[in-house]
Parts: C-alpha cells; sequence; structure tokens
C-alpha cells in the first residue's frame, strides 16, 4: 500500500514537471505569424495590366536561377490567395505578414496610373483574412521594383525616395482603413548588398565598393520619408504602427582575443548596424565602424572621398527614430576573426569590412549553404539590440529553415523549437519581443534558388496545376506551439560565460 502511494506520488510529481517545468509560455499579448513576399508566391506575373518587375527580368532574361524557374506561376497565390487564408486559420495564427507587388499596382511604377485589378487584389486579401480574424501586416517593398524605375537607376536614384513615397501613399490610402502594421523594405541589407553590390539578386549589378552604398543610402531615406508620411498624414485617422524589418544574424568572435571581438564587433556593425544605427540608435547615422572603415580604404584606394555616402545633419535628425518597432529577421550566426590582411586594392564591401567570416563545420545544416542551426545566436543578436538600441519593442518577422521539401520535416520543427526557446531566452533576460514570425506560410520561389530551398509550414505542389497546398509536420507543431501558447523546453548551449558587454 506504501509503495503503491509513493509510486502515484512519483508518477504526480513527474507529471507536473511535464506540464509545468518543461512547457514555456510566452509573454500575454504575444502574437505569432507567418510570412511571405509577393514575387515569392503570386505568380500573374502578367495578370491584367501589372508590368515588369526585376524579379520577372531577371528570371526571363538571365540564367542567374540555379534550377532556371521563375515566379510566372509559383504559388499562384494570385488565383490562391482564399486557401492561403483557410491556411492560416488552420495554423490558429494572429497576423499574416505578406508584401505588395508594386508594379502590380502602379504598372509604370508612377502613381499617375493605379491599377483597379492590382487594389482589387490586395483589397480581396485583406477582407479575406479580417473575415477570418487574421491580422494583415503589409511590407510595402520587398524587392520587386517595376524594371521601368530600375532602368532609371533604381535605388541609387536619390528621386528614388520620391517615387517610393508616392506608392506608398496610394497604399495608405487603399488599405490604411484595414492594415494598421506597415513595414516599409524588407531586409535591405540583403537587395542592396547582393543585388547592387554582388550578383545574389536582382538587379544582380556586381557593383560592390559603390553600388550597395548607394542603393541603401536612398533606402534609408526613401524609409525616413515615408514614415514621416504616414505618422504627418494618415497615422492620426489610421491609427496604425510603421517601421523597416532589417536583417540581423549574428556574429561570434572566433577567440575572446581583442582582435577577434573587434572583428565580431565590426562585422555586426557592417550587418545590423548599416540599417539600425541611423535608424533605432540615439546618435543616428551610419555606425563609426563603417564609416572609419570604408573612409580609410576609400583614401588608401585614391578616392577624392569615402565611398559610403555622407548624410547632413538634417538627414541624420530626419532618419533618426523613424520607427513604432524594430522588426528583425533572423536565420543564423557566423564567427568571425580578425583579417591579419591589409593589401586591400579592390574596392569592395569584404574589404571595407575587412574581416574572415565563415561558420563552424560542426553547426548543423539546412539546405541553403549560409543557413546553420545556431539558436544561441538568436538570444545574443536579440541582446545586442536591446543594449544597442535602448531595448526597443522588437517583432520578429521572419525566422525558418530550409530543407528539400519533405512533408515530414522534423528538422525545421527542431529548429523553430530550438529557436523559440532562444527567444524565450532573450525575453527572459529582458528583451522586449512582441512577435514572431515563421519564414514561411509555404514553400514557395527561393529567389536565385529556385524551388531547390524550400522553407514553407506547407508543402506546395509546383508540378500539379492546381498548385496542392499540404500542411507538413511543422505546420501541425507550429499550430500547437500558438493554440498552447507554449514550447516545450529545451535548453540552448550553455551562453552563461558570454559578456554581452564585450561587444559594445
Ligand atoms: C530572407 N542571410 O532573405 C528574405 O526576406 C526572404 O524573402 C527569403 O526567402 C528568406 O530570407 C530565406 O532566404 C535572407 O544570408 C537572405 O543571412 C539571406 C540571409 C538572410 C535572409
Amino acid at each position: 500500500m506504501v509503495s503503491r502511494t509513493v509510486f502515484f506520488v512519483i508518477i504526480l510529481i513527474s507529471e507536473c514537471g511535464r506540464i509545468f517545468a518543461y512547457k514555456r509560455k510566452f509573454p500575454n499579448n504575444f502574437s505569432f505569424g507567418a510570412a511571405t513576399a509577393s514575387y515569392q508566391i503570386e505568380g500573374g506575373w502578367n495578370a491584367s495590366d501589372k508590368s515588369e518587375n526585376i524579379w520577372d527580368d531577371l528570371t526571363h532574361n538571365t540564367n542567374l536561377v540555379v534550377d532556371k524557374t521563375n515566379g510566372d506561376v509559383a504559388c499562384n497565390s494570385y488565383n490562391l490567395y482564399k486557401r492561403d487564408v483557410e491556411m492560416l486559420t488552420e495554423l490558429g495564427v494572429d497576423f499574416y505578414r505578406f508584401s505588395l507587388s508594386w508594379s502590380r499596382i502602379l504598372p509604370t511604377g508612377f502613381s499617375e496610373k493605379i491599377s483597379d485589378d492590382g487594389l482589387k487584389y490586395y483589397n480581396a486579401i485583406i477582407d479575406n483574412l479580417l473575415e477570418a480574424n487574421v491580422t494583415p501586416i503589409v511590407t510595402i517593398y520587398h524587392w520587386d521594383l517595376p524594371k521601368s524605375l530600375q532602368d532609371l537607376g533604381g535605388w541609387t536614384n536619390p528621386l528614388m525616395a520620391d517615387y517610393f513615397a508616392d506608392f506608398s501613399n496610394v497604399v495608405f490610402e487603399a488599405f490604411g482603413d484595414r492594415v494598421k502594421t506597415w513595414l516599409t523594405f524588407n531586409e535591405p541589407l540583403v537587395f542592396c548588398q547582393q543585388g547592387y553590390g554582388g550578383m545574389g539578386k536582382a538587379p544582380a549589378l556586381n557593383l560592390t565598393g559603390v553600388g550597395e552604398y548607394l542603393s541603401a543610402h536612398t533606402v534609408l531615406k526613401a524609409h525616413a520619408k515615408v514614415y514621416h508620411l504616414y505618422d504627418e498624414n494618415f497615422r492620426p485617422a489610421q491609427k496604425g504602427r510603421i517601421s523597416m524589418t532589417i536583417s540581423g544574424q549574428w556574429y561570434e568572435p572566433d577567440t575572446d582575443s581583442p582582435e577577434d571581438l573587434e572583428a565580431a564587433l565590426v562585422a555586426e556593425q557592417f550587418d545590423v548596424g548599416w540599417f539600425g544605427h541611423p535608424i533605432f540608435s540615439k546618435e543616428g547615422d551610419y555606425p563609426n565602424a563603417m564609416k572609419e572603415r570604408i573612409m580609410k580604404r576609400s583614401e588608401e584606394q585614391g578616392y577624392t572621398k569615402s565611398r559610403l555616402p555622407e548624410f547632413t545633419a538634417e538627414e541624420i535628425e530626419y532618419i533618426k527614430g523613424t520607427y513604432d518597432f524594430l522588426g528583425l529577421n533572423h536565420y543564423t550566426t557566423y564567427s568571425v576573426k580578425a583579417n591579419g590582411e591589409t593589401n586591400f586594392v579592390e574596392p569592395s564591401f569584404e574589404h571595407d569590412r575587412g574581416v574572415k567570416v565563415f561558420q563552424e563545420a560542426t553547426w548543423p545544416s539546412s539546405a541553403s549553404s549560409w543557413l546553420k542551426v545556431v539558436p544561441w545566436g538568436f538570444t545574443k543578436m536579440l541582446k545586442w539590440i536591446r543594449s544597442n538600441y535602448a531595448n526597443p519593442e522588437v517583432m520578429v518577422f521572419e525566422n525558418g529553415f530550409s530543407d528539400n521539401g519533405t512533408t515530414d520535416d522534423q528538422d525545421r520543427i527542431n529548429y523553430h523549437r530550438l529557436y523559440l526557446n532562444a527567444m524565450l531566452d532573450a525575453v527572459d533576460s529582458g528583451c522586449n519581443i512582441t512577435a514572431y514570425t515563421v519564414w514561411s506560410l509555404m514553400d514557395n520561389m527561393e529567389w536565385l534558388r529556385g524551388y531547390t530551398e524550400l522553407f514553407g509550414l506547407y508543402r506546395v505542389d509546383f508540378n500539379d496545376t492546381e498548385r496542392k497546398r499540404t500542411p507538413k509536420s511543422s505546420a501541425f507543431y507550429y499550430r500547437d506551439v500558438i493554440k498552447d501558447r507554449a514550447v516545450e523546453h529545451v535548453k540552448n548551449k550553455d551562453d552563461d560565460d558570454f559578456d554581452i558587454s564585450l561587444l559594445l
């Protein structure tokens, strides 16, 4: 009898342990979502009066996409958006983050002609979402510039700030009665660095050392212009919020030598700091690490002035503080070593940054060469933001894992479980994080990787003309996380020994 009682007590304790200790709750009012982007899912590339954008141009006229595919049909969300909304309902997400195709809404790129069908399409999505009780969160620009504007220089043309404000004005007027969270740009670092500096994204100009800095300069001004436009002309009546979502990966010093610590600091400033410092820091402007390095290299290379354009004092003030929260897209971590080399003859982003960046062979991989599973880097990234930008409200707008498309995607489940725990570690240490978003709702066109690296919670059958969507195991997993508002507790690699102040 005694032993039976003891047995029951043990069972009771272990059950309580399972229920209470191993599930971590998310903060009250925390919200969950899933994300996509127009070019990657919509298709309908020439539907109605839509004009060509730079991704139509790149996929149709170059061989840069590894599997020679394009987004002409993609997930066909142009026609299947109702099924997308149904999937979001199945997941039980609080919000859906999607982007607008500029050339679908403004076929000439300019606002003198607004497409009725373009507006109709996004109105239908927004209305369907609201009916399903899913909050729309809209990215105004997720990389698909009208070709007509690229022909005028794209983001290297300073007047793009005005054209972007005109486009934004149209969409605030059209959708702002129902859309209350806006993102001006998705990850400008990625399209400026890879699209203007390199050939990894459209427009694939490969003008490193100059192109990425010029385009980024316009993007920062364009963002600020649109923030002020919303703030002054729309916020009073529409009462929404607006910011940018920036990519921020973590840069871990290879050793704790002062040189490697300095190298990691520089790498972080050339990443999250490039767009983060001008907008979210107390001082504004580009980070000193960028200004100093690019100036020094430019002088050594014989330029008359820095290849990094300068902001005027007014511009610094105009850009600083143009956010209502900080949008963060985080995927992975890099190791960083000081670079002994001093012979930086060629002007380039790599030479300006001047550090060695790599990833450890022991870090678990994904289908994407750059994406390793390093959850503790997410915690450190969030703590870094807290310390450097005065603990802003952070909304995580992308986090995800790629594989080859299997429906029993245990590796994706594992990634999200680890990264959600890493995020909660940051919450526990005082970071103000209010939202988490899975990239992506469904498999889609992964830019130059075509359909070879898939991030979806739903599988899309790209061989089926109906583009049938099927939930993967990760969809059920995420549905349960959202339902429970909790995640199983897993302990990430102990990072107690990490002194964040070393990187401040
Ligand atoms: C994001 N990195 O891009 C984009 O916002 C999505 O459109 C894209 O599909 C998704 O991530 C997956 O690639 C990134 O090198 C590209 O760290 C590169 C990096 C991060 C994000």
